[in-house]
């Protein structure tokens, strides 16, 4: 492995327009965080760096949606956001805003080379426009039937259904969700980065160096694109909200969000070099400097292709040696959202769990998507908190600590220094080393928890309480020997755990900033003689109340807000397909009017256990709310279809499908190819209206 001089660490700018949740912290933040810790511990320069990433379509008509003004919006989640990161103890050298003018000159400069040394494309194409609202219409902000799955509800820069990258010109019957309109067709000139020119440098930079370092979750994303082929890609937008584009012509228009926040990085350096009297190049340009993104997956792309391949156009600068990017994080059984109210919020968890920031930092850890989606629990994070941290890490910290005051006054008890310890604790050092420099964090939390386990097991086995009654000398090296595993601990596991740490060093009267890393294993962190400090619990145990409290406040607030969402919800119109059976023979109008079908909305939708046909709907039917029991899990996935608008025959016989009372049915179109459609209203129309 290289000998690297320094280190630029970057964490993804949080967009400010909304507050972070638990699946954030876990994808990006903390493990860069506890990346950083170690190699802080091991007296390595580095620089730590994020902020708000604050321009962006989505801010834009967040105010305009919110009456209010995207400099409000960003003011007011740059400083929750930051808070929130600071309580959970994630560490930035500097915590940047991309609206700094330092950083628009950045962008701009990196703008301007590319533009004076005539790397981009200049195109004038025609872009979707709505009317209506006289705005050119960002892709996100056009839907459409996806023309890779049929989809209806795709948008303009990507189906999320089948996960095709897309162009909003590919969308069949695109409409504007801003209005609904349709939208039309204008001219509008832009600047192109011609990717496609640097696939021969992508494949042999990528593709064939870090073929072997790289995580393959992130490695075969990256290689799928380049062999799906790049295409050049518009740098700048229609807008007013964002970085001027520094050239003549180009009113009206900034820079694309995508290509000025992660410059957002290199102005935060910039800020953090001048704070602190250091020189931000070396940083930047220097080949001795690692640099290494920590992102989620849906930010893999933007890292690991349009990026580097910026930086290497600039010809100056470093590209990064590694994207150890994190996949996402479930709550609960389902995907985590804000927007859809299923999630937990970073100040939301601080508030409700004052002074537990590594409770969560333990848990998220222990359970990180470093290769696969993984899921938190309320009932998970409970026992992991009681069993692993409360149980065996301050439980050992505890005993030994009281059993010391008792025996020996508080005081380090005089023995030699036991040589297998001492193995032992070196071997873990650096397998939990090992296990960082790679990226494997769940690994190296485990094993830092080998070495508190190991301690117990000392204890239980050498049972001090029992010893000093007569053989107060055997029992002032057991104790010796633990002080020095607690010692050890509290270095160890300052990465993963920083507050316990701090506690840790007080409870033991000791200085942390004497020590670092290579002195884990060392026996005599503590001299006999040396007096302890007042001894403390480090954790306390999350009671079945807390849990339940957490579980029901996110189902209710995820209810309400399914509610809420009734009334502004846009039904795509589904087509009707046509029946291909033969026709049923006549029925009378009495019959059909016995029928009684109303419109109704799905509120909320999950799988059926043991049964993969199945689905359990809740359907608000006007004038109440049904549970419906549907065989469509094949076809959808449970979150696609809340909020959605249905036919539902509510006086149809209730019957019990795998023990589930199921009140009513809902109507389908079949497809030639077996594919279902939901026959609903065109418009959106009250829910309980009759349809006749
Ligand atoms: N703000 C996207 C996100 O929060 C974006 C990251 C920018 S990193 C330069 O997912
Ligand atoms: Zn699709």
């Amino acid at each position: 492995m290289k000998d690297w001089k320094r280190y630029t660490i970057t964490a993804a700018l949080p967009y400010a327009n909304g507050p972070k949740h638990i699946g954030h912290l876990a994808g990006a933040y903390l493990p860069a965080d506890i990346y950083v810790r170690y190699l802080r511990l091991n007296k390595r320069e580095v620089v730590f760096v994020c902020g708000s990433d604050e321009h962006g379509t989505a801010i834009t008509f967040q105010a305009l949606q919110e009456h209010t003004t995207p400099r409000a919006i960003i003011d007011k989640y740059h400083l929750l956001i930051k808070n929130s990161f600071e309580q959970l103890g994630i560490s930035f050298d500097i915590y940047h805003r991309t609206s700094e003018p330092l950083h628009h000159e950045t962008a701009q400069e990196f703008f301007l080379d590319f533009y004076n040394k005539g790397l981009f494309k200049e195109v004038t194409s025609e872009q979707y426009y709505d009317e209506e609202k006289k705005v050119f219409l960002a892709d996100r902000y056009i839907q459409g039937t996806c023309p890779n799955c049929g989809y209806e509800k795709a948008y303009g820069d990507q189906c999320e259904k089948c996960g095709k990258a897309l162009s909003p010109s590919e969308l069949i019957n695109p409409r504007s969700t801003l209005s609904g309109a349709k939208p039309v067709m204008r001219a509008t000139k832009h600047w192109y980065l011609p990717l496609n020119e640097y696939e021969p440098w992508l494949r042999k930079w990528l593709l064939r160096d870090h073929a072997k370092d790289w995580r393959s979750n992130v490695y075969g994303q990256c290689k799928s694109w380049i062999e799906g082929g790049l295409q050049p890609r518009a740098m700048t937008r229609d807008g007013e909200w964002g970085i001027k584009v520094p050239v003549k012509d180009a009113e009206g228009k900034v820079l694309y969000v995508w290509f000025d926040a992660p410059i957002g990085y290199i102005s935060a350096t910039k800020q953090w070099a001048i704070e602190n009297n250091k020189r931000w190049e070396l940083y930047w340009k220097d080949s001795d400097t690692r640099l290494i993104h920590f992102v989620g997956k849906d930010n893999i792309v933007f890292h690991c292709i349009i990026f580097p391949v910026m930086l290497h156009m600039h010809g100056d600068y470093i590209v990064p040696d590694n994207v150890p990017a994190n996949e996402f994080l479930n709550l609960e059984g389902d995907k985590m959202s804000t927007s859809r109210k299923w999630s937990v919020e970073m100040h939301e968890y601080l508030e409700d769990f004052p002074g537990k920031a590594d409770e969560l930092r333990y848990v998220l850890c222990s359970i990180a998507p470093e290769t696969k989606d993984s899921e938190f629990t309320w009932k998970d994070f409970q026992t992991r908190v009681n069993s692993e941290l409360v149980g065996i890490f301050g439980n050992l910290v505890n005993r030994v600590l009281i059993l010391t005051e008792k025996y020996f006054d508080n005081q380090v008890p005089p023995s030699g220094e036991c040589s297998e310890l001492k193995t032992f604790v070196e071997s873990q050092r650096n397998k939990i080393s090992e296990a960082i420099e790679h990226f494997h964090f769940r690994e190296a939390l485990s094993e830092m928890m080998n070495v508190a386990r190991h301690g117990n097991q000392l204890l239980s086995e050498k049972e001090p309480w029992k010893t000093i009654k007569t053989d107060k000398e055997y029992t002032a090296t057991t104790l010796y020997d633990c002080l020095q595993i607690i010692a050890n601990l509290g270095i160890l596991c300052e990465p993963f755990l920083p507050y316990t740490s701090r506690k840790i060093f007080a409870m033991l009267n000791l200085d942390p900033t004497h020590f670092s890393w290579s002195d884990v294993g060392r026996q005599d962190l503590l001299k006999p003689g040396h007096i302890l400090g007042k001894a403390a619990l480090l954790y306390q145990k999350i009671e079945d109340e807390q849990v339940e409290t957490q579980i029901s406040k996110l189902k209710k607030v995820a209810a309400e807000h399914h509610k809420a969402d009734d009334a502004s919800a846009k039904q795509p119109a589904s087509a009707q397909k046509v029946e291909m059976e033969n026709p049923k023979p006549e029925i009378a109008y009495d019959d059909f009017s016995k029928l009684d079908l109303r419109i109704g909305t799905i509120l909320t939708a999950e799988k059926v256990e043991k049964a993969d046909k199945l689905l359990k709907l809740s359907v608000d039917v006007g004038f109440e709310t049904r549970t419906i029991v549907s065989g469509i899990a094949e076809y959808f996935k449970p979150e696609e279809l809340i909020g959605l608008q249905v036919s539902v025959v509510v006086n149809l016989a209730p019957r019990k499908i795998r023990g589930i009372e199921s009140k009513g049915m809902i109507l389908l179109a079949e497809n030639e190819d077996g594919k279902l459609h939901f026959v609903n209203s065109q418009q959106l129309t009250k829910n309980g209206s009759a349809i006749r």
